[in-house]
């Protein structure tokens, strides 16, 4: 059987870039209510708050760069004898700007712009407006292509078949608060893939995991990466 790694990461494997994280201290579930930014009824409400909420990260995100975890999972994937997916609930584009290629953001992405009206989808201006209107349909309905709350997440049909046939889970930097994305490592589990989690500190489903590692994702993913090329 070919061996095959799905990674799943969070904010935290982008808090060293720089890139506030949602439940950390002062991150940005902190500084915005969830149902008004990052819910489908919150946009229909104040379209012009949601805009502003994700311009500024999109503004913020252009300027991070990717940090040591971000490059050492493009080096897995360019290195490992199988295949690697990186599962990313994050918006930012630091996976890509690292080098790594096979990468499902399954939250959607702040790059991305989509109609709400004829739901095709466009590279996102640095900052949108509720009047910008689409560019093919001409509706004033764009959002940003991200996935709110009660959205169904993209992807998910990957993401099951890598989740049935993957010979290692891996999970970074996630609270393992959101789901279906929280509810991957009993997947795996269920599927008898070994599972390791990778974080700051014990998640949600932590105890799920076979393996922990805890400590800063730029430590503790190369120090990993290079144990997985060696063996
Ligand atoms: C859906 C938008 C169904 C993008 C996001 C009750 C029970 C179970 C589920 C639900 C429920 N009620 C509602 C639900 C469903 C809901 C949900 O899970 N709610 C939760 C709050 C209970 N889920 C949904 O709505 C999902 N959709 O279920 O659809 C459906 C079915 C059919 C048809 C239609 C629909 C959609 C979920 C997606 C929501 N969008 N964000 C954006 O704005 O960015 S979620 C948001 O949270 C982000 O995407 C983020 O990625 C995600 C998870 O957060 P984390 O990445 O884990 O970040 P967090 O701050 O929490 O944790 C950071 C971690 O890093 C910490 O552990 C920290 O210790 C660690 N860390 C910090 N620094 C470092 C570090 N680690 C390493 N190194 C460091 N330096």
């Amino acid at each position: 059987m070919t061996e095959m790694i799905t990674i799943l990461t969070g904010a935290g494997i982008s808090a060293e870039s720089g890139l506030g994280t949602f439940r950390d201290e002062g991150g940005l579930w902190a500084q915005h209510r969830i149902e008004d930014v990052a819910t489908p009824e919150g946009f229909a409400r104040d379209p012009e708050l949601v805009h502003s909420f994700y311009n500024a990260r999109r503004a913020q995100a252009r300027e991070a760069t990717p940090n040591a975890a971000h490059e050492a999972l493009a080096k897995l994937e360019a290195r490992y004898n199988g295949e690697v997916l990186i599962v990313t609930q994050n918006v930012d584009g630091l996976h890509e700007a690292a080098g790594a290629q096979n990468v499902l953001h399954m939250h959607g992405q702040l790059e991305g712009a989509l109609c709400g009206a004829c739901e095709k989808r466009w590279a996102a201006p640095l900052v949108m407006h509720p009047s910008d209107t689409c560019p093919h349909c001409n509706a004033a309905a764009t959002r940003p292509d991200i996935v709110w709350f009660g959205e169904m997440p993209y992807g998910m049909d990957t993401i099951e078949d890598a989740l049935a046939r993957s010979t290692l889970f891996a999970s970074i930097g996630t609270s393992g608060n959101v789901y279906p994305a929280a509810g991957f490592v009993a997947q795996a589990r269920q599927n008898r893939i070994p599972t390791i989690e990778l974080n700051l500190e014990a998640s949600q489903g932590g105890t799920l995991f076979d393996e922990r590692r805890l400590g800063p994702a730029s430590k503790v993913v190369p120090a990993w990466i290079d144990e997985l090329l060696s063996a």
